[in-house]
């Protein structure tokens, strides 16, 4: 049977809305992890992760906020999640705000490095979350992460990451929002990015073949970091970052039904889920369901809910 473990990410010192530290519970009392297994799964949920050690650190853009704080939790996420991708087929990351994904991203991609194969991720978002220490203007590090598991220059005080991602092998869906300094980077360093314009022309089928097309031909491990936001805020609206136009129901439900059929994906993110903002849990149940389908849950199977 394959094995999956489930670490709870309680991060929300990445945004200045507060209530991601409930995402973690939201998923599991949603049922996240006995719909795994219903679907033949063996599932361990190990817990939550807790920060490493506080650093004294400052940083010359007074904007960065609690930067203690995200290189603590960006450590110990990274030492769970390498941990994790180690010992199972599939680490499941439910945030938290998506600083967590400095240290989830990097985690799994150093045993990806161990294990000699490319590592190439897909997220899922309306944002590039491109920003680093010194382009912030918000100074909410939860738009930060992927220039941090990238390898960017601009994290002074964070543990280099062991096995920088190549941008290369970096596809992005759903972006609607991004800043000048993150439009200029993210062109430069060369990730792929299918926008909502894109999507609005092109449909997912196409774009995201794609790119699994180059996964399975580099003989690559996928992961997959999704962000409430990535979906329209109607459907979706418990995230504090809401911005119009996002995927739709069965956009979203249809990328993951291709992610589950290419099997491809060794590892996944549930990000920003904020039950705070929720309106009677339709944003946690939508996201657990999401999940499922990735796990190989079918239409013709699917129990309906009411959202
Ligand atoms: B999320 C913004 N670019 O830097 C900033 O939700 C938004 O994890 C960041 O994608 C959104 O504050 C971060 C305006
Ligand atoms: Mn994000
Ligand atoms: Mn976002
Ligand atoms: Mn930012």
């Amino acid at each position: 049977m394959k094995t999956c473990q489930i670490l709870g990410v309680p991060t929300q010192s990445g945004t200045s809305e507060r209530g991601c530290i409930m995402g973690p519970t939201a998923f599991r009392i949603a049922g996240l992890p006995e719909i795994l297994q219903e679907l033949g799964w063996q599932v361990e949920d190990v817990g939550d992760a807790v920060p490493a050690a506080m650093p004294d650190v400052s940083h010359s853009n007074p904007a960065v906020r609690n930067l203690d704080a995200i290189i603590a939790w960006t450590k110990s996420v990274g030492e769970r999640a390498y941990e994790m991708a180690k010992a199972c087929d599939f680490p499941i990351f439910l945030g938290g705000d998506h600083s967590m994904s400095a240290g989830t991203v990097s985690g799994v991609a150093r045993h990806t490095q161990e294990l000699g194969q490319p590592q190439f991720v897909l997220w899922l978002d309306a944002h590039t979350d491109l920003h680093t220490l010194h382009t912030t203007t918000s100074g909410n590090l939860h738009g930060t992460p992927v220039a941090y598991f990238t390898g960017q220059s601009g994290f002074e005080g964070f543990p280099p990451p062991a096995a920088p991602v190549d941008p290369r092998n970096m596809c992005m869906m759903g972006i609607r929002s991004v800043d000048q300094a993150e439009k200029r980077h993210v062109a430069e360093i060369g990730i792929t990015v299918f926008d909502m314009r894109a999507i609005d022309e092109q449909g997912i089928v196409g774009p995201l073949n794609s790119f699994l097309d180059r996964v399975r031909a580099a003989n690559g491990r996928l992961h997959v970091s999704l962000d409430v936001d990535f979906l329209n805020p109607d459907i979706a609206p418990a995230v504090g970052t809401t911005v119009n136009g996002g995927a739709t129901f069965r956009e979203a439900h249809l990328i993951m039904e291709m992610l589950h059929d290419s099997g491809l994906v060794t590892s996944l993110d549930l990000a920003e889920l904020n039950p705070f903002l929720d309106v009677r849990a339709k944003t946690a149940l939508l996201m657990t369901d999401l999940a499922a389908s990735l796990f190989g849950r079918r239409v013709l199977k699917r129990k309906t809910r009411t959202y």
